[in-house]
């Protein structure tokens, strides 16, 4: 093959290559969207609310952490029994080309004592830590809200440290939440 020609070649496959990524237009593995909500009272758990857009690859969240808060953990709201209760998880599946989404009433952040700068600043950054490329790892600044009026069914609403753990209070607490829906 002579010079002229493989070079010809080589600048055709480049933009082969080029135009075929536009097109395939695949989205990558982000955050998207998230906020924290503050506890009712300063004792009380923050709780976050995200939206991730999944990638060409199905991948798994395994945490969120930040520095600027004593404790975060994934949680899932449950309705059993028509009690709403809520455990741990400690992943949570992100769809290929889909989307994760943690919101009221299912899946959510609960996040405790949270560094009043970051309170003050309006703004938790966050690191998302999914099981790809050895646990890539996104970061995300989540816009901090305040309390909101405590609504029914609102993981803002439930005593989380009574939650999972078969304790009357919270327990009945949930159940009258539910009942009001
Ligand atoms: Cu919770």
């Amino acid at each position: 093959m002579k010079p002229f020609a493989f070079a010809a070649l080589a600048a055709t496959a480049l933009t082969l290559s080029a135009c075929g990524d536009n097109l395939g237009a695949a989205k990558p593995l982000n955050v998207v969207s998230g906020h924290v909500v503050m506890g009712a009272t300063p004792d009380r758990p923050a709780v976050g609310y995200f939206r991730v857009q999944g990638g060409p690859q199905p991948v798994q969240l395994v945490a969120v952490t930040t520095d600027l808060a004593q404790r975060v953990e994934m949680h899932e709201s449950l309705r059993e029994n028509g009690v709403m209760t809520m455990k741990p998880i400690t992943s949570a599946d992100v769809p290929a080309k889909g989307e994760l989404v943690f919101k009221q009433g299912g899946k959510h952040l609960m996040i405790w004592g949270i560094n009043g700068a970051a309170v003050r600043a309006g703004k938790l950054p966050m690191a998302f830590v999914f099981t790809n490329n050895n646990n890539e790892r996104i970061l995300f600044d989540m816009v901090i809200k305040p309390a909101e009026g405590a609504a029914a069914g609102s993981e803002a609403a439930m005593d989380h440290d009574a939650m999972g753990h078969g304790e009357d209070k919270g327990e009945d607490k949930a159940a009258a939440d539910a009942a009001k829906q």
